[in-house]
């Protein structure tokens, strides 16, 4: 493909013409594939007028949420277009019925988007929220981002100081400084507060979007099969510090079942293995 010289130029700071976004949730896997059929399989799409500044992975833990993952792609697609993103779009499926584990697939998602192409953004976000504001740039800024603090679903309150789940960016560098998410969280809750403990570990902090520009939709759920609340997480949490240095990337241990890319997205299937002391 020939590169116009229009396309060489950087994108601006701010896409234009951002403002609230209604979401829509009575929608199909096919309107979404009819509305992006310029979209390179796998779900990778970038603006054709200039460079965007940065190359955007989103990577979605997934399983089993086939309904919420056909309204996030119907409503994220034209969303990050309109941010004029240069991204690409990674569901991690974990393979069988063991706990599930969240983080774990976080961590799968980054290793293998950067076999990909030269990701140095990651957006690690749960298939069930949907910001409702455009200026809610999906990117990278000068410290890890929160961007799940202003939920419908919590009348838009931030929870506690330092909630740090549901949707997060960080930079390549700073994801490979906290040594990614731990590995070792199986079934619901804490790993999100554990990575917020790596993150102040490291010396950095975390910054978030005004409540106004953070509005989101949060799907109300049960809690799925398989992922019943994790009992241990308190004293991992207290841990992070020193447990980071050898659980998180560098110690990432997963066998990959299949990667399909599909026009709105890349399926990334894996056995991610069973919790240590699992009976059989
Ligand atoms: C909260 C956090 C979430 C995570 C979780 C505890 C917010 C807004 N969200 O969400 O980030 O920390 O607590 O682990 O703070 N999933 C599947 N299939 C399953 C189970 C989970 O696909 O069977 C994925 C899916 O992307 C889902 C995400 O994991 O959105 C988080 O699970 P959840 O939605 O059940 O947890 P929730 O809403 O309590
Ligand atoms: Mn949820």
């Amino acid at each position: 493909m020939n590169i116009t010289p229009e396309e060489q130029k950087p994108c601006p700071e701010l896409p234009p013409n951002l403002g609230p976004y209604r979401v829509e949730t009575n929608v199909s896997f096919v309107m979404s594939v009819r509305q992006n059929e310029d979209m390179e399989f796998g779900g990778r799409s970038k603006p054709d007028t200039c460079t965007a500044l940065q190359k955007i992975a989103i990577v979605i833990p997934f399983r089993n949420r086939e309904p919420h993952l056909e309204v996030w792609l119907y409503n994220m697609h034209p969303f990050l277009k309109k941010q004029r993103a240069d991204y690409g779009i990674y569901v991690v499926e974990q393979n069988g019925d063991a706990k599930f584990n969240r983080a774990k697939l976080m961590n799968v998602g980054f290793a293998e988007a950067i076999k990909d192409y030269d990701y140095n953004c990651f957006i690690f976000t749960d298939v069930d929220i949907i910001p409702m504001d455009q200026r809610n740039l999906y990117r990278c800024f000068k410290n890890p981002r929160h961007m799940a603090n202003s939920l419908d679903k919590f009348n838009f309150k931030l929870r506690y100081k330092t909630v740090f789940g549901g949707v997060v960016a960080f930079s390549k560098e700073q994801f490979q400084k906290v040594n990614g998410f731990s590995n070792v969280f199986w079934g619901w809750g804490g790993e999100d507060d554990e990575l917020y403990q790596r993150v102040i570990a490291m010396g950095m902090s975390i910054e978030r979007p005004t409540q106004e520009i953070a509005k989101a939709k949060a799907f109300v759920h049960g809690r799925d099969t398989g992922n019943e609340r994790n009992v241990k997480t308190i004293p991992l949490i207290r841990k992070a510090k020193e447990r980071m240095k050898r659980d998180g990337l560098n110690s990432l241990d997963y066998k990959v079942i299949s990667i399909t890319k599909h026009r709105l997205y890349t399926k990334i299937t894996v056995d991610i293995g069973l919790p240590e002391g699992h009976l059989f």
